[in-house]
């Protein structure tokens, strides 16, 4: 049986390469040059798989996204549900993310981009920062991701909560659950983190009602996905100096189009989906482990990181 490389995006001969080298006893065959009889083929490794190319795979024991996110692999209307989809669990992606987290929650946390805008205008005014202990983030999203960078920001001494859809214990760190509490989370998110999943529930989570909950100057971060945000909503609420800032990773479309506004927007940072990238090197060998595991018969509820279909992520 074979392995099958599905990857339309990122470094593909890379990850071809690493596999190889790193697992000779797989027989990996890349897309779609190599695909052959697709009937051997039990496992898929995709990102951002051609639509419609899984469901023609009959014999598939899992499916294994290059990234934590699934939407790639989800917007395809055919995609075969019954087989196991397991997202990137994977200690780069998690180390990426807190570097890229906590670098911008200290960027507004420290006003800098008021001290940049003052320097532009050579002006010299003196608006000392709070301490962390008296600063409140709020982070939207404790999962494999969220829940470490909860932890260390409340570790720095930083007022943290966290929000989910089921109730979490993060040590150090105000834990809220569902729907009902998001008013009481906003309203104590000075700096707001997104590491929310794509889905039908998450969709424009952030958007004019749920934005006016959020503390006056308030300042956010997406580093989840560009389906969270209600654009206009957002702009607005900058305009109108409700917010303070933003600091955008992720759009609803990608790369950001040139005459987007977010781009100029003096109080928005655009970063091109950079938050947190898949590192060849240490996700390879995730994968091949999930891969080995799987096929010496560990039973699937044994692995990190299973998409719940029903809940979209
Ligand atoms: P997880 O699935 O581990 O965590 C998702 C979190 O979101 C969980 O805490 C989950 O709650 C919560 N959640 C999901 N739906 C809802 C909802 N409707 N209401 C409240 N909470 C909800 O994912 P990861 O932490 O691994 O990744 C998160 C996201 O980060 C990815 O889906 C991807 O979109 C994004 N990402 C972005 C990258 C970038 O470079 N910008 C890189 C990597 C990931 P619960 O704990 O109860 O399940
Ligand atoms: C991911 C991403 O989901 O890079 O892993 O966005």
């Amino acid at each position: 049986m074979a392995v099958l490389l599905l990857n339309s995006l990122h470094h593909r001969d890379d990850w071809a390469a690493a596999i190889r080298n790193a697992a000779p006893d797989i027989s990996l065959r890349v897309w779609p040059e190599e695909a052959g009889d697709l009937t051997d083929i039990r496992h898929a490794i995709v990102c951002h798989p051609e639509i419609g190319v899984l469901k023609r795979l009959p014999n598939l024991a899992a499916i294994h996204s290059l990234w934590a996110g699934i939407d790639h692999v989800t917007k395809d209307p055919d995609l075969p549900k019954s087989v196991p989809l397991i997202r990137m669990v994977d200690h780069s992606l998690s180390q990426g993310m807190l570097d890229y987290v906590t670098g911008h929650v200290y960027r507004w946390h420290l006003q800098m981009p008021k001290f940049e805008a003052l320097q532009k205008r050579i002006e010299w005014r003196q608006e000392v920062p709070p301490l962390v202990e008296e600063r409140r983030v709020g982070i939207m999203g404790i999962g494999t991701l969220g829940a470490p960078i909860a932890q260390q920001l409340a570790t720095l001494g930083f007022q943290v909560s966290g929000w989910s859809r089921s109730q979490k214990s993060v040590p150090g760190v105000t834990c809220y659950a569902g729907d009902e509490t998001l008013p009481t989370f906003l309203a104590a998110s000075e700096i707001l983190v997104l590491l929310l999943p794509n889905t039908a529930d998450t969709a424009d989570i952030l958007n004019a009602e749920t934005l006016a909950h959020l503390p006056e100057g308030a300042a956010i971060i997406n580093a989840g996905r560009g389906t969270l945000i209600d654009e206009p909503a957002l702009i607005a609420a900058l305009d109108a100096g409700a917010l303070g800032g933003a600091t955008l990773d992720v759009f609803k479309t990608e790369p950001l189009p040139e005459d987007h506004p977010f781009w100029r927007h003096p109080k928005i940072t655009v970063t091109p989906h950079v938050a947190a990238e898949t590192r060849i090197s240490s996700a390879s060998q995730v994968i091949i482990d999930n891969i080995r595991r799987l096929d010496a018969g560990a039973p699937i509820s044994d692995f990190e990181g299973v998409v719940d279909h029903a809940a979209g992520y």
